[in-house]
């Protein structure tokens, strides 16, 4: 049996010193470097205090371009809850996404300042007032010009988001859901603000005329609940339930969803119901034959190129995750969505500031 020539062994050798951090790579050699340098734990995965994506947390407005924002809510979930503890469960591991995308090789970090929020403190506990809380944030967020990338939290809180957010130009909007969420109210005679849950962000965005319908795609959509959606179908959303998308292929939901949302600016918004629970147990409302995991994925990077001004994601219930295995994937995903913000930012504007992490 030949052995490995001393030649080849001297050069394997001599690779097998190298660092890790000595990557051939010289932008993710460089952005690897300079968090460390600037005090990011890069090499301790365990460190259950980081910032989102290892972003710097900061509550400080006008020092984010992209802000990470934790929505700790859980109001009207039905069964099986624990949304509240959903963006924490992300947040630890997020650790394990970026700071370079793998195929697109984006670095959110030196191209904006992006920080993390943190976890929206509640005042109250009941669901007008967190509504309100959140819409006079997002507010504040839409007028200092910050894209931001939310984590929640019951779907409910995409209702204040898009409200702040669409206020000057009304959204599109490619959602990932079981659910269509555009329902109305569940008791007769129920008044408007009784029928806000997280079965009807979308119809109440859409009439307060900051969620453009037409510019509207729904994808994964099934169950027992897919005869609730009438208000989707009549105001001219793409609804593609997920049967329909099983027919399709991604490729072509793809390209109708780029079509769907044209150049103005779009909202994504997944809510972790619409993965299948094979891949996303994590949920409340469990319901089999959604889209994989990688389907998602390969949607989201579908997107790239569109004019993405938030994004967020919903609903992850860490209780039913014993392994992990849900949060891992949500961050995964979340990881996508904050390139997107970062690349649509970056096709926007010339404005350029890194972000940097205090000593
Ligand atoms: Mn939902």
């Amino acid at each position: 049996m030949a052995k490995i020539s001393e030649e080849k062994l001297q050069k394997y050798r001599e690779l097998a010193n190298k660092p890790s951090m000595e990557m051939d790579n010289s932008e993710a050699r460089a952005i690897f470097r300079r968090m460390e340098d600037e005090g990011a734990n890069v090499r301790d995965m365990r460190d259950k205090n980081v910032g989102m994506y290892m972003a710097p947390y900061t509550t400080e407005i006008s020092s984010m371009d992209i802000a990470c924002v934790g929505i700790p809510m859980e109001n009207s979930i039905p069964l099986r809850t624990s949304t509240s503890d959903g963006s924490r469960a992300l947040r630890e591991w997020s650790q394990w996404y970026g700071p370079v995308h793998e195929i697109w090789k984006t670095i959110p970090f030196d191209l904006f300042s992006v920080g993390d929020y943190g976890d929206i403190e509640f005042e109250q506990k009941d669901m007008l007032p967190r509504i309100e809380q959140i819409y006079e944030l997002y507010k504040q967020f839409a007028a200092a010009g910050i894209n931001t990338l939310s984590v929640g939290g019951e779907h409910t809180m995409t209702y204040p988001i898009m409200k702040a957010l669409g206020e000057e130009e009304p959204l599109g909007m490619i959602h990932i859901d079981a659910h269509a969420d555009t329902g109305g109210a569940v008791i007769p005679g129920d008044n408007d603000v009784l029928s806000i849950n997280d079965a009807s962000p979308f119809r109440h965005a859409v009439r307060d005329g900051v969620l453009d319908p037409e510019r509207c795609i729904q994808i994964g959509i099934r169950g027992r609940s897919e005869n609730f959606w009438d208000f989707s179908h009549q105001t001219g959303m793409r609804v593609i339930t997920a049967s329909e998308f099983h027919d399709m292929g991604v490729n072509a939901v793809i390209e109708e969803a780029r079509k769907i949302i044209g150049d103005g600016p779009c909202y994504i918004t997944l809510d972790n119901d619409g993965i299948d629970p094979v891949d996303m147990p994590a949920t409340g409302l469990p319901e089999p034959f959604g889209v994989s995991a990688l389907d998602t994925r390969r949607i989201l990077r579908g997107a790239k190129g569109l004019n993405i001004i938030g994004a967020d994601f919903a609903e992850l219930s860490p209780d039913n995750d014993p392994t992990g295995q849900s949060a891992n994937i949500s961050a995964a995903l979340s990881f996508e969505m904050l390139c997107l913000l970062a690349d649509s930012r970056a096709i926007r504007s010339m404005d350029r500031r890194k972000t940097h992490w205090n000593k």
